[in-house]
């Protein structure tokens, strides 16, 4: 790897509320199983970057009306509120349930055209934002699941500021909460909350980068109709049977005036570097014709060889690599953590994700006075 100790000089952004967030496994296919978005995550790679002599800078609390900047009210009302009324509802004193599931999901197919009626019972209202059973809610969610937005608007922050990069250590993940809806361990979108702080910020056209191992189509369906924040995705392909299932074809290039900003490369399982990093590098393309003059990077390092959610076949190497491409690009990149599950491993992964986009950039850790 090209970073030796202490030389890491990317700022991490980081808030020990993140570790709060419990979710107690993932119920799949009707049965409650051991999750692997725990919180020995954060610290897996809180440890890999400070041995890397990375500054740790606190997250900045933001107001609740930041969030609304992609997600509406109700979604944030919702994740804030929802363990309080699950626990004052006794569903774990008197039925024993430890953790938000739902149930009910109010789908299409469901509501036939009738707007979702708020329900009662909290039972039934843990399904109104949410789209599977796999993203549980726990005492202390709320806490992280704020806390890493906090984290993800300071990035975006120090680039609007001047610096070339930041990195923001989000847990929980955020690229599949859309603007109303949750789920794949994920319940606000960070990466979306720093791409829009960025437009706000004042850059005229940004651009998302998610490498992640999964289609983030949460980010995707916040700025499909936008052409000024573009979205391009490499991933494995849904269509070969990979989560979220649903989205992430190439076919979806985005809708009305945001007709061409979204980019998907859906891979085979078991691509491996040279087809992945070619896929990257397309992307890069993209961001170049596009204009961006910020790139958020979504960066999922489960696209690891020996991740357990995903059939992708990519090294450090492959990381580090794409962290230079996107690095080369020019415009200062805000890099926001999402998914990567393999905990031997992880830290090393991202540690080479960020070398690669500081070895692209090399004023990286000079004052802003400097750029
Ligand atoms: C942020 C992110 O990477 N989210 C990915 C969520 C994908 N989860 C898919 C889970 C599919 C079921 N897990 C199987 C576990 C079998 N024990
Ligand atoms: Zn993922």
């Amino acid at each position: 790897m090209s970073v030796e100790a202490g030389e890491l000089r990317i700022p991490v952004v980081w808030s020990q509320d993140c570790l709060l967030h419990e979710p107690g496994g993932e119920v799949w296919l009707g049965l409650r199983e051991a999750g692997t978005e725990v919180p020995e995550r954060a610290e897996a790679i809180l440890r890999a970057l400070r041995d890397a002599g990375a500054p740790v800078l606190p997250a900045r609390r933001h107001e609740i009306a930041d969030l609304h900047a992609v997600h509406h009210p109700g979604l944030v009302r919702h994740l804030a509120s929802i363990w309080a009324d699950w626990e004052a509802g006794g569903y774990v004193s008197e039925h024993g349930r430890d953790r938000v599931v739902p149930y009910v999901f109010p789908t299409a197919a469901m509501l036939a055209g009738l707007p979702a009626r708020p329900p009662a019972a909290a039972h039934g209202r843990v399904g109104l934002y949410c789209y599977d059973t796999m993203t549980l809610i726990g005492p202390g969610s709320w806490q992280a699941i704020r806390a890493a937005a906090d984290a993800a608007l300071t990035a975006a922050e120090l680039i609007a500021a001047g610096r070339p990069a930041s990195y923001a250590l989000c847990r929980p993940p955020g690229h599949h909460a859309g603007p109303d809806g949750y789920g794949g361990s994920c319940y606000l979108n960070n990466a979306a909350l720093a791409a829009q702080a960025l437009r706000q910020a004042g850059a005229g056209r940004v651009a998302v980068i998610d490498i992640d191992a999964h289609h983030g189509n949460g980010t995707q369906a916040i700025f499909y109709a936008r052409p000024d924040v573009y979205y391009g995705s490499v991933h494995v392909d849904p269509g070969a049977g990979w989560f979220p299932h649903y989205m992430g074809f190439a076919a979806e290039r985005g809708s009305g005036p945001g007709t061409g900003a979204n980019r998907n490369l859906p891979l085979a399982p078991g691509t491996g570097d040279n087809g992945w990093l070619a896929a990257v590098a397309q992307l890069c393309r993209d961001v170049r014709r596009h204009g961006a003059e910020a790139i958020v990077l979504s960066l999922g390092v489960d696209a690891a060889a020996a991740d357990p959610e995903s059939p992708l076949q990519v090294t450090a190497d492959g990381y580090l690599a794409a962290g230079e491409l996107i690095g080369r690009l020019g415009p200062p990149v805000a890099v926001i953590q999402e998914g990567g599950y393999h905990l031997p491993t992880l830290g090393q992964y991202v540690l080479a994700a960020l070398a690669g986009v500081q070895s692209g950039r090399p004023a990286v850790g000079q004052p802003p006075a400097s750029q």
